[in-house]
């Protein structure tokens, strides 16, 4: 498939190696264009609060496009085929969303990498994810893939064991990550989120209140 893209590459610093595994692309994809197909998935599968398996809602609302999606509710985390709201399949991932994230794994070290799922997850300047690894995948060869869009967050990289401190790495507009290797299990969380500046700089015209973060997997 060859989808020509105006969403990437538009890089605006250097590639960097934040740690043996973490590959940041800064400014990687042009999110206005990311954000109108984030928009055609949300009609089939809109944005909900999901339990964690405790009981606790979720701050961050979260939706999924794929052959499969993550989900959380009193019986765990896990992969469906199927939308828990509607019943039906998840929407089909978007052949650029595909692109994108094949193309910024391979750039950064992982020609194969073909994601099955896209998680897609939004933040209010309320919500945080807490420090997980992601780990209900069948196969941790594969690395993530995280694109950012919107306000901007402190997401917090810890090691493989639980605690200790974090690496802060502040993820911006278009920003990519690509996690994998010998930070594939590395905990992780986002912090918080960071409002729009008074100079604007933060934030988009089209996304002015929220962080919206695509993490793409291949889970099966
Ligand atoms: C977020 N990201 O950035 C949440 N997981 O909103 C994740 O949980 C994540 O960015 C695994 C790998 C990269 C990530
Ligand atoms: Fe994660």
């Amino acid at each position: 498939m060859n989808v020509n893209s105006d969403l990437f590459p538009c890089v605006r610093a250097d590639i960097e190696e934040l740690r043996e595994g973490v590959v940041l692309l800064p400014g990687y994809c042009s999110t206005p264009e990311l954000y109108k197909i984030v928009k055609r998935v949300l009609k089939f599968a809109p944005f909900r609060y999901m339990r964690t398996p405790g009981g606790r809602q979720m701050s961050v609302a979260i939706t999924n496009c794929g052959s499969v999606g993550w989900l959380s509710d009193k019986n765990g985390y896990r992969y469906s085929e199927f939308d828990p709201l509607s019943q039906l399949a998840w929407p089909d991932m978007p052949p650029e969303f595909f692109e994108l994230a094949k193309n910024a794994a391979a750039v950064a070290g992982y020609p194969d990498f073909e994601p099955d799922c896209c998680l897609v997850n939004c933040y209010s300047t309320e919500a945080r994810l807490s420090a997980h690894q992601d780990k209900d995948e069948l196969c941790f060869n594969h690395p993530i893939v995280s694109v950012s869009m919107g306000l901007s967050a402190i997401f917090k990289l810890y090691g493989t064991k639980r605690g200790g401190t974090a690496l802060d790495i502040r993820l911006d507009d278009g920003d990519v990550l690509v996690f994998g290797g010998a930070a594939r299990l590395a905990f992780h969380g986002v912090a918080r989120v960071l409002a729009r500046g008074p100079d604007g700089h933060q934030g988009l015209e089209f996304l002015p209140e929220q962080r919206i973060n695509l993490t793409f997997r291949r889970a099966l």
